[in-house]
């Protein structure tokens, strides 16, 4: 079986990749060790810069993600600052922003990353797009879950299980394109 270090320190993200990727031949192991995520316009160099970061310490293959939630109506904020807007204000200070706004549209985005040693790494997008909720709903997942209703339903996703959050998700559409790459990748090796 081949061994695949995912690189974070959220056990959400790490859940909604093994419940992907679980009828491949593949093991998904956490490895939290941290790598620098820089002020950059987009998830995708913030993705590139810690896999550049990486490349060094870790000599097996591995994955990264960077995610962000972009809401319309504030221009895209908090985009590549989500974790840190989530750390400090939290989807509460999301939700008081929103406070009187009509517009409650909103898109997330997931960039995956995968190196493998001696090979360029190569990148995997996906994106959700939904509505800001007017308050906090349901308790699973993590983050923004109980804020985003995506669009094609009515309930947050956290209120919904794993894998139904993973038919809608930024982060389940970007690891399809994964999972189409590593199940080829295995059939060639
Ligand atoms: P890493 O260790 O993998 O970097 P992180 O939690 O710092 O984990 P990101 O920087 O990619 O993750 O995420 C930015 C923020 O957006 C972070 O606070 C997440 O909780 C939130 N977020 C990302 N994906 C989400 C999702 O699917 N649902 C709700 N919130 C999400």
């Amino acid at each position: 079986m081949r061994e695949i270090y995912f690189i974070t320190g959220n056990k959400g993200k790490l859940l909604e990749a093994e419940k992907k990727l679980s009828d491949l031949d593949v093991r998904i192991i956490q490895k939290n060790i941290g790598y620098p995520e820089i002020q950059a316009d987009t998830l995708e160099e913030v993705a590139e810069f810690g896999v550049q970061y990486l490349v060094d310490k870790v000599k097996d293959t591995f994955i990264l993600e960077d995610a962000g939630l972009f809401i319309d109506a504030l221009k895209g904020f908090p985009g590549v600052y989500s974790a840190y807007v989530y750390k400090t204000i939290g989807f509460n200070g999301i939700l008081k922003l929103m406070e009187g706004i009509r517009d409650r549209g909103a898109v997330f985005r997931s960039v995956y990353a995968y190196k493998e040693p001696d090979s360029p790494a190569l990148f995997f997008i996906g994106e959700c797009r939904g509505a800001i909720a007017t308050k906090n709903r349901g308790s699973n997942g993590f983050g923004f879950d109980p804020i985003f209703i995506p669009s094609g339903s009515t309930r947050t996703f956290a209120e919904m299980s794993t894998e139904e959050k993973n038919s809608f998700s930024h982060r389940g559409k970007a690891l399809e394109k994964l999972y189409d790459f590593l199940e080829n990748r295995i059939k060639l090796a």
